[in-house]
């Protein structure tokens, strides 16, 4: 049956907008992205991409050579228009919805009736029926389902994105999806347009319950990861191998203990537990904790850091990886690049960094005469400690031989 979106718009070209529209323009959709970013715009209608993603160049290249995905810096009309920009905290951990705000308010002027807006972006409860009260403040002339329930002219609806970063091209097509119309009808439409592509379930809920799904899977996964660190900074004082523990311990059928790390980061992970908290502040203590044992986790490992420094004349410490996880080039809340900021703070010594998945240090740290972005070979070279951060792929390769003589901090377990 040919589908009733001939035209998709993808709001926000990110880590998740990106793969999205790519998606869609490979079933033969016409898509059309949009970001206020003009680098990305230009870059993504060369047939390129401006994130790191396994597989997403290809995708995104075929689509814009066959003529099915154009990027652009202004909204278009279309049948269905897909919200994917981010949601950031602000300082006091209240999220921050004005990016939401300013894509709902640029789409709502290219509204027409029978359109569909879905909300993917992580958001506190609450969040997609605002979205639909700003677009309604702009188009009085349509109705909402907020004001005309079932017989809206615009359909709404939340549909959380869930892949994983490193795995996004897969998972966007195998995961099951989470939908919460703003009514029934709402519902169905976003059903139908998830249909085109996915290969897992949609699965059916209300608005409230689909924003919160999403929140609870991550916290869930904060939650689990605050205990392998707890346990990993226990472990230090107790002067046990954490992960010779957490692989004894996995071994009973009821026990699976998550890896311990620098801390948690990324934009999902270490932000979505303070929507939940800051929806129910003083309902929350255990969501709450895991967060605050997560982030001092970067702290932890600074300490042992400098406990290693002070056993060497003239510390030059090897910093491997600054992405908050493996094999991707994201650097944001990331717990490594953390470390290292208060590293080159510390001026402990000569901080010689290895990222494979970037060109450039970041801005805070290029200029710092102490600070030098080098490949791995000459950070092993010419360190006396070496600090594991990031397991990326092309750090286990590195050799006993390499790390002879030197002081070894392994946040990851990859030479264990
Ligand atoms: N981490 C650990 N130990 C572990 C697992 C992860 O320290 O055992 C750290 C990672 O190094 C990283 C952070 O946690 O710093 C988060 O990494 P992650 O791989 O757990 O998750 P994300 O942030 O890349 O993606 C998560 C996923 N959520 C869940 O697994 C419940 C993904 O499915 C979501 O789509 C994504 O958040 C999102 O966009 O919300």
């Amino acid at each position: 049956m040919p589908s009733t979106f001939k035209t998709v718009s993808v709001v926000g070209l990110g880590y998740i907008g990106l793969p999205t529209a790519a998606i869609f323009a490979s079933q033969k959709i016409k898509v059309i992205g949009v970001d206020v970013n003009q680098h990305a715009v230009d870059t993504i209608n060369r047939g390129e991409v401006h994130i790191v993603e396994p597989d997403l160049e290809q995708v995104v290249q075929d689509s814009v050579e066959d003529g099915y995905l154009k990027a652009s810096s202004k909204p278009a009309a279309a049948d269905a228009f897909l919200i994917a920009v981010p949601t950031p905290f602000m300082e006091n951990y209240e999220p921050d919805l004005s990016y939401i705000e300013s894509a709902a308010k640029s789409i709502a002027p290219v509204l027409k009736r029978g359109d569909l807006v879905v909300l993917e972006s992580t958001s506190p409860v609450g969040a997609t029926e605002k979205m639909a009260r700003w677009m309604a403040e702009i188009r009085p002339d349509l109705t909402f389902p907020q004001d005309a329930g079932d017989c809206s002219d615009i359909r709404v609806a939340h549909c959380p994105e869930r892949v994983l970063p490193g795995h996004v091209l897969r998972e966007l097509v195998q995961n099951d999806r989470v939908i919460g119309g703003m009514t029934p009808s709402c519902s169905e439409k976003a059903s139908s347009l998830y249909n085109i592509f996915v290969q897992g379930e949609c699965i059916v809920t209300d608005v409230r319950t689909a924003e919160m799904c999403k929140l609870t899977e991550n916290s869930f996964r904060d939650v689990n990861i605050a205990f392998a660190n707890e346990l990993s900074v226990i472990c230090d004082k107790l002067d046990i191998n954490v992960w010779e523990l957490i692989r004894l311990a996995n071994r009973h059928p009821r026990v699976n203990i998550l890896q311990p790390g620098p801390g948690v980061g990324g934009h999902c992970i270490a932000v979505d537990p303070w929507f939940i908290i800051s929806s129910v502040p003083e309902s929350t203590q255990l969501i709450r904790a895991a967060r605050e044992v997560n982030d001092s986790k970067p702290f932890h490992v600074f300490k042992s850091i400098k406990a290693a420094a002070e056993q060497v004349s003239s510390p030059v410490i090897a910093c491997l990886g600054l992405a908050f996880k493996a094999d991707i080039d994201d650097l944001r809340e990331s717990p490594s690049l953390k470390i290292v900021e208060m590293l080159a703070q510390s001026a402990m010594g000569k901080l010689l960094l290895v990222e494979p998945n970037i060109d450039e240090a970041p801005s805070n740290l290029v200029g710092l005469n102490h600070v030098e972005l080098v490949s791995l070979d000459e950070a092993l070279e010419r360190s006396n400690i070496v600090l594991m951060l990031v397991n990326h792929r092309e750090f286990y390769g590195v050799t006993e031989r390499q790390l002879a003589d030197k002081a070894v901090i392994d946040t990851r377990g990859v030479w264990q």
